[in-house]
Parts: structure tokens; C-alpha cells; sequence
């Protein structure tokens, strides 16, 4: 930890994200489906950096002890942070640990500016996890947590009960009456997906009348599809810290997403929250981690070109005339804008793909996508003042592999349509 950014003198503005894209997001299955499993060191390097541009002050990693990749990489993850704060401030590195006195060691000797600690308190956890009782976890956890609150009196800690929300509340106060005295943050993780809005609310705001002197933390899986809207509520109920990933990836059908929580907040004018956060940067970023995992944004995201697109005739008439008509949220202060996407050299095969199908409307497979990025690269670097990087693209799109572009959606007309008398519902005249 360096001597002069400590947490202990960080002001947390209205919301702080902690992101664990790179620790929570790495346990997501897409990462299987191409048999990449992990993020390779550059994409680590690559978002973690598009992450403080964006405005994140706190990113979670892997403890080091998780992996030997893990912790080779995480010097070249500080490397990244340190050159960043001159332009960006300072951003805090945050190991997910285990209490654990090996996980902890190692994490402080890499040089973390905090520890994220869990331990599950829930019965599944105490039964078939780790298999201690209550009262051993609040005596090992204390008395670890709380020898490195004594040793290290500004490093930044949370402490997280596993699965909370299927831990009855007495016994979850019982563990956190224990611990609370030691940390900067309680977290309040819905592990396995069961928590409703109401439950969140209520779990929310009984803790923080319990520690009204310790921030809380939300962590909220997607298994019901309430990540998103779990979020809103732990926020309404002042829980200042709330972990994100991009695209919301995580274990199973992952947790929040970072730009889909933000782009929500403003829909709902809770503009203070939105503090520090560059909006503008939602959609590339989500281009960034989609491109990570070879896939394009998911269409629920909702900071995706999809929400852009329109297909019933009557909604594209519409639109032509006035676009507000079907598009009710400012998408374009989130960067969902062709604009945003830059193509250049350095544009890999999945960029050129998004590109050339979801902004251009080209169809076109992925071995094609491929094979068209070998000839952009080498044709892109000849590029002269009056030739744009998507002109090229375009003609070898075009004329070497022949593709045809569809009628892009806003454009293309059914044969007739008009709205018949009932307003609102489709009628082919
Ligand atoms: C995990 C579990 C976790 C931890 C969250 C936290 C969860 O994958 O180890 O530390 O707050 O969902 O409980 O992600
Ligand atoms: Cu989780």
C-alpha cells in the first residue's frame, strides 16, 4: 500500500462501484465456450485500464493465492493502475480472500490496498462448505480481521458473509456484531440469486440500523433476474458500495452490470450518484468485454445497440420521423453510437465482426470475419488522410468477399404498413 493513498483519507463519492469483472466476471461459463477459461494478461491490462477511464475507484482481483497466472499478472495490473493517476486519481486493488491467513499474507505482500474477506455463514456453507460452526467462524475471523485492522490501521476491509441472504438475520448480527468493529464495509452478497427487491430492502436497512458506522457493500446474483433491480433497491436503502461487473458476467448467469445499473439511475434522475462516472464510455466498454469473450453485447444489456434497433414497420415509420417515438431512454449519452467504435490496426477480428454486422448490417460468419480482419490490418496501415478506416473495411467487405449489405432496420420498409384505427397495432393495408 502506498504511504501516500490511503483509504483511510479516500472521500467515497455518493456511489462507489467496486468492480470485480477481472475476479467474479473471470467465473463466468462464456469464458468456456471458446476455451479461453481465464483472461489472458493484455485483457486483464485492457480493461482494468477502460475501467478507471470509466471512473471506477475500486476493482476487486483474485487473491493471489488463486492461481500462479493470478498472481504473476497482478504486477502488471498495478503497473497499470500507477500510470493512470495522474490523469485519474488513485484506484484501490481490492483481494478477494478467504479468512485465511495464507490468502492474506500473500495478498499484502503483492502490495493490495485492501482485502475483501468472505466466509459462508449461511447453513449450506456451514454444512457442506467449509464446515465450521458459528461460533468458529466469529473466532477465527475476528481474530483474524481483527489483527490486521491492529497492523495495518488504514488498509481498506470489508468482511462478507457468504450466501447472507440465506442466513437467518440473528445469526448473520451475530457474526457481524463480531467483525463490524474491524472493517470499512459490511457486504451483503446474494450469493445463489434468491433475494427479491423486498427482501433487499428490508436486509439493507436493518443492517444499516445495526452499523449505522460501517458502509455497506451489495453483491447480487442474476439466477431470478433480479441482479439489476436488487441493486436499485440496496441503493434506495443508502448502500453505498455495489459490486459490478461489465455485462454483469459472473458465476452462472452472473451478477449486476456496471453500465446497465448507471444507465438505470439516470433514467430514474438519481444524478448524484452518477458522480464520477463517464457515461459516455458505457457502450465501449461494454464493446471491450463482449469483444474479451468473442461474443457481441448481449441483447439484454441494456446499454446495447439492440435497444437501438427497430423491426415493425410501424415503429420504423415512426421512428424515421421522430425517434423518441420507440426510444424513450438518452442511449446516446451511454456511447450506444457508431461513432463510438474505432477501427484501426489494432481492431481485432471480433471488433471488425460487431462492426461489420451489427452497425453496417453485413451478414457475415465468423471464419469470414477472421478472414477479413487479415486483409484489414495489413491494408489499414496505408492509410492516407482522405481514406477512413471503415471505407477500407468496407471495400474489401464488398469487393473482395463479395457481401452484400441488408436494409439496416430503421431504414428498411414493409411493404405498406400503416396504423389502423384501434392506434398502436399493426395492420398490413
Ligand atoms: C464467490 C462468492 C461470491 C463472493 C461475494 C463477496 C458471492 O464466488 O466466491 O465476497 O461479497 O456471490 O457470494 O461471489
Ligand atoms: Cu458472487
Amino acid at each position: 500500500m502506498s504511504a501516500t493513498h490511503r483509504f483511510s483519507d479516500y472521500q467515497p463519492r455518493p456511489l462507489e462501484i467496486i468492480d470485480t469483472t477481472l475476479r467474479e466476471g473471470q467465473q463466468t461459463s462464456l469464458l468456456h465456450d471458446h476455451y479461453k477459461y481465464c483472461f489472458t494478461r493484455a485483457d486483464k491490462e485492457e480493461i482494468l485500464r477502460a475501467l478507471i477511464i470509466y471512473g471506477v475507484k475500486f476493482v476487486e482481483l483474485f487473491a493471489p493465492v488463486v492461481s500462479a497466472r493470478e498472481r504473476d499478472d497482478f504486477s502488471a495490473l498495478k503497473a497499470v493502475r500507477d500510470a493512470l493517476i495522474t490523469q485519474k486519481g488513485y484506484t484501490f486493488l481490492l483481494a478477494h480472500v478467504r479468512c485465511h491467513p495464507r490468502d492474506v499474507e500473500a495478498a499484502l505482500a503483492a502490495g493490495f490496498d485492501g482485502l475483501n474477506f468472505y466466509i459462508g455463514t449461511s447453513p449450506a456453507a456451514r454444512d457442506f462448505n467449509h464446515g465450521h460452526d458459528l461460533k468458529t467462524i466469529i473466532a477465527e475471523a475476528s481474530a483474524l480481521v481483527g489483527d490486521i485492522r491492529r497492523n495495518y490501521p488504514r488498509l481498506c476491509l470489508r468482511f462478507s458473509g457468504e450466501d447472507a441472504f440465506r442466513t437467518r438475520e440473528p445469526e448473520l448480527f451475530r457474526v457481524y456484531d463480531a467483525l463490524a468493529p474491524f472493517v470499512d464495509r459490511l457486504g451483503l452478497p446474494d450469493t445463489v440469486g434468491v433475494a427479491t427487491p423486498e427482501h433487499v430492502t428490508q436486509r439493507s436497512a436493518a443492517l444499516r440500523d445495526r452499523y449505522p458506522n460501517v458502509a455497506l457493500e451489495g453483491h447480487f446474483h442474476d439466477d431470478r433476474g433480479f441482479a439489476l433491480v436488487n441493486a436499485l433497491a440496496a441503493i434506495r436503502q443508502d448502500v453505498r458500495y455495489l459490486n459490478t461487473t461489465v455485462l454483469g458476467i459472473g458465476e452462472r448467469s452472473g451478477i449486476t452490470s456496471l453500465t446497465g445499473l448507471l444507465f438505470n439511475l439516470h433514467v430514474d434522475h438519481d444524478y448524484d450518484k452518477l458522480e464520477g462516472y463517464h457515461l459516455r464510455g458505457s457502450y465501449p466498454l461494454n464493446v471491450l468485454v463482449a469483444d474479451k469473450l468473442k461474443k457481441l453485447v448481449p441483447s439484454k444489456e441494456p446499454v446495447s445497440l439492440t435497444n437501438r434497433t427497430h423491426t415493425a414497420g410501424v415503429h420504423q415509420n415512426a421512428v424515421l420521423r421522430d425517434v423518441s417515438t420507440y426510444e424513450a431512454h438518452p442511449l446516446d449519452l451511454f456511447g450506444v453510437n457508431e461513432c463510438e467504435i474505432l477501427l484501426g490496426p489494432l481492431s481485432g477480428w471480433n471488433t471488425i465482426h460487431y462492426f461489420l454486422k451489427e452497425i453496417r448490417y453485413y451478414q457475415l460468419d465468423e471464419a469470414t470475419a477472421r478472414a477479413i480482419t487479415a486483409v484489414f490490418k495489413e491494408r489499414v496501415v496505408e492509410l492516407t488522410p482522405d481514406t477512413s478506416p471503415e471505407q477500407i473495411l468496407v471495400q474489401i467487405a464488398e469487393t473482395e468477399f463479395g457481401l452484400a449489405r441488408l436494409r439496416p432496420p430503421e431504414t428498411a420498409r414493409q411493404p405498406v404498413q400503416r396504423l389502423d384505427s384501434r392506434r398502436g397495432e399493426r395492420s398490413a393495408a
